[in-house]
């Protein structure tokens, strides 16, 4: 048992303890107790998250926000307090745990089972966009700086290559020459967003699939979860790390790449979704929603490459080249979405015109 679950009050002794494998950055534990009440308790990672009262703060003023706003229809997480009335607790050896009660029914699914859980995973994560269309955004503390900031992206792999820790540049030359030649096309979105021609927003920044959670029985949307890097961004963002993650035909990490593929339908239902869910968008973003998953895309396998040029610091791995694996199908996605361009756009422009 994780020690700093009786640290939190919990209803009924904990009895039993389990890892769950889903995230890359923090660990996370199902806690049961002996009244059969079920918690979720998880170890914040400082390395990725330093500013654990920034992340817990944000995840405050959102929460009352979307409390006030949607007068309690958007189902939230709660964070317990601590016996102590801390928002997190401090195990003194470098070591920050939080604990909420685990949503009754609730799952998340890795990866969809069908179309209709892809769409439902829209609707929230457009939802979420849209309830947070009057929130201050730039009041929200910056809690991993430059987090999608592709420009400064691209400042940390030239770090990572001149500093080449672990002497593994040589072996990836060529896939650092697949970043550098679509620099300019990777940071043009971060560009739109410094001149003012998207707007900046609150948004979720890791919109994975994995970040609602679903009904078990009904498959239906319960909440979004994994608000940590709830950030000032931009919307074409929160869809485009949705596409990437989801409507790809293999899982991140998938060693055989002819299984790596954009699934347009996926995409579409997707699409669908999110602008139902998100009256809000302007037409400047929705006409940029393909180019928010193409940067996202880019983006991620950047940061999979640039971690494994500094030893894996980052995300947690399970095999030595697990994130050179991970930017292999990222870079596969950002081709094919390269060969579909013009289906992705078609598409977008007509499931706009449907909602009109
Ligand atoms: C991380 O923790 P998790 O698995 O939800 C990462 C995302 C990446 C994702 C790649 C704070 O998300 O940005 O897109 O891995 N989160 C952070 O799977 O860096
Ligand atoms: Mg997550």
């Amino acid at each position: 048992m994780k020690e700093a679950i009786y640290h939190f009050p919990t209803d009924g002794k904990p009895m039993d303890c389990r890892q769950i494998k889903s995230g890359h950055i923090h660990q996370t534990y199902l806690i049961t107790t002996n009244s059969g009440a079920k918690y979720i308790l998880q170890w914040i990672n400082q390395y990725v998250f330093p500013n654990v009262n920034a992340i817990m703060n944000n995840m405050g003023a959102i929460s009352n926000f979307l409390r006030q706003e949607q007068k309690g229809q958007m189902p939230m997480i709660h964070y317990l307090n601590t016996n102590e009335g801390k928002r997190y607790y401090d195990d003194g050896q470098g070591g920050a745990w939080r604990a909420y009660r685990f949503v009754d029914n609730s799952i998340c699914l890795q990866r969809a089972e069908r179309p209709e859980d892809f769409y439902e995973c829209a609707r929230a994560f457009g939802h979420f966009q849209y309830a947070l269309n009057g929130f201050p955004a730039r009041e929200l503390e910056e809690t991993i700086v430059n987090f999608h900031n592709t420009v400064d992206r691209y400042r940390q792999l030239r770090e990572a290559m001149e500093r080449d820790e672990k002497g593994r540049r040589a072996q990836v030359e060529p896939e650092i020459r697949f970043l550098l030649k679509r620099e300019e096309r990777g940071c043009m979105l971060h560009r739109m967003m410094e001149d003012g021609t998207l707007p900046t927003r609150a948004t979720h920044n890791d919109t994975k699939i994995n970040n609602v959670l679903l009904d078990q029985n009904t498959h239906k949307a319960i909440c979004v979860i994994d608000l940590d890097t709830v950030m000032p961004g931009l919307s074409v963002y929160d869809f485009g790390d949705a596409i990437r993650f989801g409507a790809s035909t293999a899982a991140e990490d998938e060693t055989d790449l002819s299984k790596v593929s954009l699934d347009l339908g996926l995409f579409r239902v997707f699409v669908r979704g999110f602008c139902e869910a998100c009256p809000s968008l302007t037409p400047g973003e929705i006409e940029m929603l393909p180019q928010g998953a193409y940067t996202m895309t880019l983006e991620c396998g950047m940061r999979f490459l640039t971690d494994y040029l500094n030893g894996d610091k980052y995300f947690s791995i399970e095999w030595e080249k697990h994130n050179l694996d991970r930017a292999h199908t990222q870079f596969k996605l950002v081709e094919d979405m390269e060969a579909k361009w013009d289906d992705m756009r078609r598409i977008v422009i007509e499931e706009v015109e449907k909602l009109t």
